[in-house]
Parts: C-alpha cells; structure tokens; sequence
C-alpha cells in the first residue's frame, strides 16, 4: 500500500524523502514529525554533529493546508552541517581537487565492500549514503506513519533495554504512556535509573578510550487489531516484514519478537500464550503475550513487542588495524568525527521504522483512497469480530 525512498548523503545540501499510498484526508502535524526529529537527535554519546544540526522537515508536497490529498509527500531536510562540506561535496566536477579522498577502511563499516562493489576510489562516496543520518528521513517517514494509525487508537514507542554490559529492565505492565514519559526524561531512554547512571559511566570509560558501545531497544505498539499481516505467503508475513524492516537499520544485526531467542530454549507449555474469551466485551484475551503480538505472521491484537540488537558503532577514534586501498599496505581506519554511543538515538528509529510497517499492514488491510473509507473498512471488520 504504502512505499517510500530516501535520498542524500551525510554532508550533502539535504536529505529528502517521497511518500507515496497515503489516502487523502489525514491530518499532518508537521510539528509532530519534528518533534520525532529532534527525539531522534538526542542521547548521550552523541559527538559534536548534533550541536550542528537543528532536523526539521519541510513538506513539498502531498500536504495542503493540513491534510493528505492522496499525493505523494516529499519531506526535505537540511544539512546544516553542508556549509562546512560544500567543496567537498560538491556535484561540480571542478571541485574535485578539494576532495581529500579517504582511503583506509574502517572495519565493520560499508567502507571496503562498497568501495570494491562500485569500483569507486574514494571512500567517501560509500560512506557518506551508508552513514546513519539516512534515518533522519525513516524517522521522518515513521513520524508521518504514526499520524496514519494514531486515529485508529494504534500507538508505537522506542526505548532503550540494554546499552553495552547493562541491561535496563523494563517495569512488567507498566502503561505505555508512563513508559513514554519516564525514558524521554532519560539521558540514554532508559526507565531504570541505576541502569542510566552504569550506562552513562560506561559510555565516558568507551569515550576516554576511543571506544564505541553497542545495545538493545525494544518497540512496543498498542492498539493493534487481530489480522494485521497474513499466514498464506512468505512475503506478507507481518514479523518478516518488520524484521526486514529493522534489519536494514545501520548497525541493526538481530531482531527478536516477544520471549524472542529464549523460545528456542523453553518447552512449548512455557511459551504458546493461552487463549481466553472475554463475554462481557465479546472477544478473546491471552493470558500471557511471549509471543510478541504475531502469531502465524498475523497479529494477535496483544501488544506487538520487538527488539532490536545494534552493534557499537564501526569509527572509532582508537582505529582497528585495516589496508589503504590505493597503495595496498597495513594502515588503520579512518578515523571521522562520529558518536560513542547511538542506541538512544536507535529506540527513536527503531520505533518510527516500526509504526511505517504497521501503517502500511493496517492500509493493506482496510485501503481505501480517503480517511473516511479507510474509517469504514476498519469499523466494518471490528464488527464482523466482535460478531464472531
Ligand atoms: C555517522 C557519523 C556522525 C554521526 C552521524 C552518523 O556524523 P559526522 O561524521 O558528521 O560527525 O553524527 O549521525 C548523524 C549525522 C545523524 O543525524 O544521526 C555515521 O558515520 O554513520
């Protein structure tokens, strides 16, 4: 139903990012989208880049007066960082003597496979679209999402369970909205202060060292109705199409949903959630959720819960040993400014790629061209389930 595309680079003039499937009739709060952006900017272990950037997104299309007319959206953001780049990142072929190639390969980047892929001699034209200020726009986008499910009571949220050795436990049934507020007033989007204080510490040790740090972060979305997804193909299986989704995240290495991994380990009478029936309000309840919300590639309509695992960040300012790719002999990598730590940044991500996946199942579900047919497609099936 939905797609989309990004484009731009890291010091490029901007980012940019079309929309397309959105029904016409939808409310857009642009202050909402750069709400999300300046979420995504924050977190400690950041380096000196966010102090320069201010994300905002300017709408170019699709947008009139507030509402979606069924167009496709552009969303602009700019570089701010650009003016310090503009030689360098230049599109005139006369500028190319201010390029200062990079040309040593820093382990656990795009740098040497994309390099040797696209048979470029300058590092920078691999990393600068490999770099994580890609998801500037994927936050942008999941902003948008969000007000695509927000009518229908569908809430996503992104935080931190884990940073390096820490773990930091989340609270068991603690309200979304509580979750919310506690871990947006936190350093590194946690809920548990013992937890902040050890990862904080921890990030000053890996900075002091020129270290990066790892972590975990956990998506929960609420308001899901049963269905969403489909059981009959590969490909429209709700999980797989998360899972690819967080997957293609920079630094994204493992996604697991509900009890996760650990399912491997349990018997089947510790982990399949039990069915009940609810008379009162005509419709069946689980008594645990291990699986996350999905089962046969469907929501459950449990609360969807899915983490994901991201690896410590690949410049590092102690560099690993590497090869220059001109004259072929043993180097270090490249050492660029860049962050000690982005797993708070990555909750924000992480979650904005998770309400796009919702959006798009819950329109491929009940699509329509307009709010007002969507709003009776999605009316019509809670009916036909409470009828059951
Ligand atoms: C990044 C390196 C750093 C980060 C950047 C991702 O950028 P710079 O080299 O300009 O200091 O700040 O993240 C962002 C710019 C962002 O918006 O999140 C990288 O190599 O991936």
């Amino acid at each position: 139903m939905l797609r989309f595309l990004t484009a731009g680079e890291s010091h490029g003039p901007e980012l940019a990012a079309i929309i397309e499937g959105v029904p016409a009739g939808f409310e857009i709060d642009l202050a909402r989208i750069n709400h999300d952006l300046a979420r995504r900017q924050k977190g400690y272990g950041r380096g000196g880049r966010m102090l320069i950037e201010k994300d905002e997104a300017r709408p170019v299309s699709g947008i009139r007066f507030g509402r979606t007319t069924g167009s496709p959206i552009t969303l602009i953001v700019q570089n701010r960082d650009f003016a310090n780049w503009e030689k360098r990142m230049s599109a005139d072929p006369r500028d190319r003597a201010e390029a200062r190639p990079v040309t040593r390969p820093r382990p656990g980047h795009a740098d040497l496979a994309g390099v040797l892929k696209y048979n470029l001699d300058d590092i920078r034209d691999v990393l600068e679209r490999a770099s994580a200020r890609e998801t500037t726009m994927r936050v942008a986008v999941g902003a948008l999402a969000k007000q695509l499910i927000a009518p229908f009571g569908i809430e996503a949220l992104g935080y931190v369970v884990q940073i390096g050795g820490t773990p930091a436990p989340i609270r068991d049934e603690i309200p979304l909205a509580e979750l919310a507020a506690i871990t947006e007033n936190s350093q590194v989007r946690v809920s548990d202060a013992d937890a902040e204080r050890a990862i904080i510490a921890e990030i000053d040790e890996c900075k002091k060292s020129g270290d990066t740090l790892g972590g975990i972060v956990e998506v929960t979305v609420t308001g899901v109705p049963v269905g969403l997804g489909s059981h009959v193909q590969w490909d429209r299986k709700l999980d797989g199409r998360l899972a690819r989704a967080l997957l293609s995240l920079q630094a994204a290495k493992g996604v697991e949903f509900g009890m996760g991994f650990r399912a491997g380990t349990v018997r089947g009478s510790q982990l399949h959630d039990e069915i009940g029936y609810d008379a009162a309000n005509s419709r069946f309840t689980r008594h645990s959720n291990n699986s996350g919300g999905t089962e046969g590639g469907m929501t459950t309509g449990e609360p969807l819960k899915v983490r994901v695992a991201f690896k410590p960040l690949s410049t590092l300012m102690r560099p690993l040993r590497s090869v220059d790719i001109r004259t072929k002999t043993e180097a270090v990598g490249t050492i660029e400014r860049s962050d000690v730590c982005a797993v708070p940044a990555a909750a924000v991500i992480a979650e904005a790629v998770v309400a796009y996946e919702i959006a798009d199942a819950f329109l491929e579900k009940f699509g329509g061209d307009s709010l007002a047919e969507v709003t009776r497609n999605y009316q019509g099936y809670l009916e036909q389930v409470r009828r059951y």
